[in-house]
């Protein structure tokens, strides 16, 4: 299987600006470390268009996040398609994304938007990656292993190549969730920053569990130093 390590840089339309510092607000930052052997820097169309140059010369492979929300509208989360897969396809993409929040109220609209995208995806030969996010009221007091697994079923049923998840915490679930997914290849979400030791422990976990990969953002460019850092979660992730 092959091993996958993606640089995630779609939080400021996700969560505002909360999560940057003066050095990480500026995508040229995040290109630089990006350049470090990712195989894949995630992005909304804007930074892709505005910051395309540097990308295409330091031969970063790019994928285009194709929906996005800000944390500012409450209730039930519905995340629709804002840059089309043709855009994507133009502006050098050679995976697109899309959230689905699984078991929202919504989740009918971002599973009929998918299924369209993974369509014309795959016939512009493009990859097609599920980010399937489990939120909503109908979610509460459900498990979050259970939820973790199902989410990986659904990302093999609904064609994605890719599903990215959030680890719930079980090992033994998320090697029940690997196998849910048969063919379609998870990648693991890196969440909020914590320590560099708890990171990384993390990361040897679930790829221990037998997942393809990681799509990492606070926790690398939020470091003191993201490169270092990018070399140890490489050995890890891509035992490069
Ligand atoms: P992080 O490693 O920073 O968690 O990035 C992964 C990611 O999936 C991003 O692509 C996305 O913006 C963010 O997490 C969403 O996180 P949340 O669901 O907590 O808002």
């Amino acid at each position: 299987m092959k091993k996958r390590l993606y640089l995630a840089y779609d939080q400021g339309m996700e969560h505002g600006l909360s999560d940057f510092d003066y050095r990480n607000m500026d995508p040229l930052f995040i290109i630089n470390i990006a350049k470090h052997g990712y195989s894949g820097l995630i992005v909304q169309k804007g930074i892709a268009e505005k910051y395309g140059r540097e990308i295409k010369k330091a031969r970063i492979p790019l994928i285009i996040k194709l929906n996005g929300k800000t944390n500012i509208v409450k209730g039930e989360p519905l995340s629709r398609q804002i840059c089309s897969v043709k855009e994507a396809k133009k502006l050098g993409a050679f995976a697109v994304g899309y959230t689905i929040y699984l078991g929202s109220e919504y989740e009918g609209i971002m599973l009929h938007e998918f299924s369209e995208i993974e369509r014309e995806a795959h016939s512009l030969g493009l990859q097609a990656i599920a980010w399937i996010y489990p939120k909503g009221k109908s979610t509460e007091g459900r498990s979050k292993d259970e939820l973790m697994e199902y989410s990986a079923r659904v990302g093999l049923e609904i064609g994605a190549d890719v599903v990215k998840l959030k680890y719930s915490g079980n090992p033994s679930a998320l090697k029940k969730a690997v196998r849910a997914a048969g063919r379609t290849e998870i990648v693991i979400s890196g969440g909020e920053k914590t320590t560099e030791s708890k990171f990384l422990k993390t990361a040897r976990d679930v790829m221990a569990c037998g997942v393809s990969g990681m799509a990492v953002g606070r926790n690398v460019w939020e470091a003191k130093d993201p490169i270092a850092l990018t070399k140890k979660l490489k050995r890890i992730v891509l035992g490069k």
